[in-house]
């Protein structure tokens, strides 16, 4: 299996969302390096166990489960994402529910499978925004947290999120610079090679989510696009 820092592309699957085995083959056997079972509303245990269940039935792709409904969690997935929302007005998405969590399942936890991620969310219209508080940092801002990623909280992952929009291409070079050790994870509106190409230019992981769902044939060419 490739370490993490080797990948470059991700598909994200929402397990609130409806998807046929044929077009989850082709996900999985895409050529993309892990897909992360994830999403913001109506995540449900069952859910995830199903998608979890028809991944592993015939494919080794690399499972993650990005954590957001403590309800949800199980085991059987290859590694547990764990988002920090930088850019969150509250302390709660920063660090209470993870402490809670942590609290709870410490003594199940192996550290090696799990990832903390410093989610910086610039898309107002996104569920993640608007569900966990977030205000709208400007450049300098969003540099700043890619510092703090790196240099005080130490995160293994930088997670520049404009989940259901295309985002600036721009900013995302200005943040790489800010980072050295810590991963860049682009997501948000990739649906062509286009996209794919220019965001992975600066971006050292993207993520590719909705356009699964309305455009899979060209969702499945952004794999190349970056390989
Ligand atoms: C969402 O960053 C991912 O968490 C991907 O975004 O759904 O817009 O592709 P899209």
């Amino acid at each position: 299996m490739k370490k993490i820092n080797e990948w470059k592309h991700i598909f994200k699957l929402d397990p609130a969302k409806e998807i046929s085995d044929e077009d989850l083959d082709l996900i999985c056997e895409s050529g993309t390096d892990a897909v992360i079972v994830g999403g913001t509303d109506n995540v449900t245990l069952d859910g995830v166990l199903d998608l979890l269940s028809r991944i592993r039935r015939s494919h080794t792709v690399p499972c993650i489960l990005e954590i957001s409904d403590e309800e949800a969690l199980t085991p059987g997935f290859d590694f547990y994402f764990i988002p920090l929302v930088l850019n969150s007005k509250e302390k709660k998405y920063m660090m209470d529910l993870q402490h809670k969590a942590i609290k709870e399942y410490i003594d199940m936890m192996e550290y090696s499978e799990i990832f903390f991620e410093g989610y910086c969310i610039l898309n107002e219209d996104a569920k993640a925004f608007k569900h966990s508080n977030s205000y709208l940092p400007d450049a300098n801002d969003v540099k700043a947290y890619a510092y703090m990623a790196e240099h005080v909280f130490h995160l293994p992952i930088f997670y520049v999120e404009y989940s259901g929009t295309y985002g600036d291409p721009q900013l995302v070079s200005e943040v790489k610079e800010e980072l050295d050790n810590t991963l860049l994870f682009y997501g948000g509106g990739i649906e062509n090679s286009v996209q794919a190409k220019e965001m992975k230019e600066h971006a050292d992981v993207i993520i590719v989510g909705n356009s699964i769902y309305t455009d899979l044939k060209n969702a499945l060419k952004t794999v190349k696009a970056v390989n």
